[in-house]
């Protein structure tokens, strides 16, 4: 009998496929997404339930941004952590969790080729309220020596160096998206065989589209080339004669996985309140900018491409504004008038 199951390529199966067309592939990107798409799971089993155990509320500690940690993304960077320390393709990590980068430090690792900077579960101050929340991943090359312990400089690279990178969206489905420079591609979660399976193959990013995600709330505080742009969005009339939509979540991975798959743009502008920016340069905006740009959108700080921005430290903010190609096209036009 036809095995249902084959029918759709699981991660495991597509990540292998792939490693067999690339020459001298060692196949450690294969695993190490295998390792994070492990974690994900067990971090999937926690948020679904999070309404009914006590995994809600805050875990008593702060992190590196100052912002009261939930028990789940505690949770969360303990299994991301884990699993890439315990696997073989990877020489340490940079948490949104942890201050400093994590050296792991053994034989294997320091062999590792990889280095990994993750926000383990982003928009968790949505836990309580049920909103998707998500797990946001970057995978860089590493540049210290082979053999010996990663350094500071592996993960001080612009977006532009990522090997690959993908987000994690634990919502209505669960869903795992990564982007290689072949293409973008996301996997679905069949729980009934605990894999994630190939749902959307070769994900583009339409030109244009009809939602728009800002935080209105903050109007006041945004640079008055930026405020233009917004009421240019909310007078704009599509082409079939009807009003654009603004939808904003409060969570980046909900946001800018409906704009990769709808079409649209998110903007999160500086304010007076983050004269740098809120979201972080490292762990999301960069790892979505490359996804964006692989799908054939485009991500922007205002002033200059996201991935191409030099950073000075881990945990760097900065203002983005991202989606389909020809609406960051026409924001850029408002922001350098
Ligand atoms: P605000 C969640 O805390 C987060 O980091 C992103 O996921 C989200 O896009 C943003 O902050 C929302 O921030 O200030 O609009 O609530």
């Amino acid at each position: 009998m036809f095995d249902r199951n084959r029918q759709v390529l699981t991660l495991d199966e597509f990540t292998i496929q792939q490693y067999r067309t690339i020459p001298n592939a060692t196949g450690e990107l294969s695993t190490l997404l295998r390792d994070i798409a492990l974690a994900a799971k067990r971090i999937n089993v926690e948020v679904n339930k999070a309404g009914l155990v006590d995994i809600i509320g805050d875990a008593g500690t702060t992190n590196v941004q100052g912002e009261s940690v939930k028990k789940l993304d505690v949770y969360a960077n303990n299994q991301m952590v884990g699993v890439l320390r315990h696997g073989i393709s990877c020489a340490g990590i940079c948490s949104e969790e942890m201050d400093d980068i994590v050296v792991f430090n053994d034989e294997m690792s320091n062999k590792s080729k990889y280095v990994v900077m993750f926000d383990p579960l982003d928009g968790s101050s949505n836990i309580d309220t049920n909103v998707s929340i998500g797990t946001i991943f970057g995978v860089y090359r590493r540049i210290s020596e082979p053999g010996k312990p990663c350094q500071l400089n592996d993960f001080l690279q612009s977006g532009l160096k990522q090997v690959a990178a993908g987000y994690v969206v634990y919502g209505s489905s669960t869903m795992f998206v990564y982007a290689t420079r072949r293409g973008v591609n996301g996997f679905t979660l069949d729980p009934s065989i605990g894999e994630f399976c190939l749902s959307h193959p070769d994900i583009q990013c339409p030109a244009d589209g009809k939602i728009y995600s800002v935080n209105g709330g903050y109007f006041s505080q945004y640079k008055e080339n930026v405020k233009k742009f917004i009421n240019v969005l909310q007078n704009k009339t599509r082409q079939d004669g009807g009003p654009l939509t603004q939808r904003f979540t409060g969570s980046m991975v909900a946001d800018l996985h409906r704009t990769l798959i709808k079409g649209g743009i998110f903007l999160y502008p500086l304010t007076t309140e983050n004269p740098d920016g809120k979201l972080r340069l490292m762990y999301e905006c960069n790892p979505f900018a490359f996804i964006m740009e692989v799908a054939g959108g485009n991500a922007s700080s205002g002033s200059q491409r996201i991935l191409e921005i030099i950073p000075r430290k881990l945990h760097d903010r900065t203002p983005i504004f991202i989606g389909s190609k020809n609406m960051i096209e026409e924001c850029l036009g408002y922001l350098n008038s």
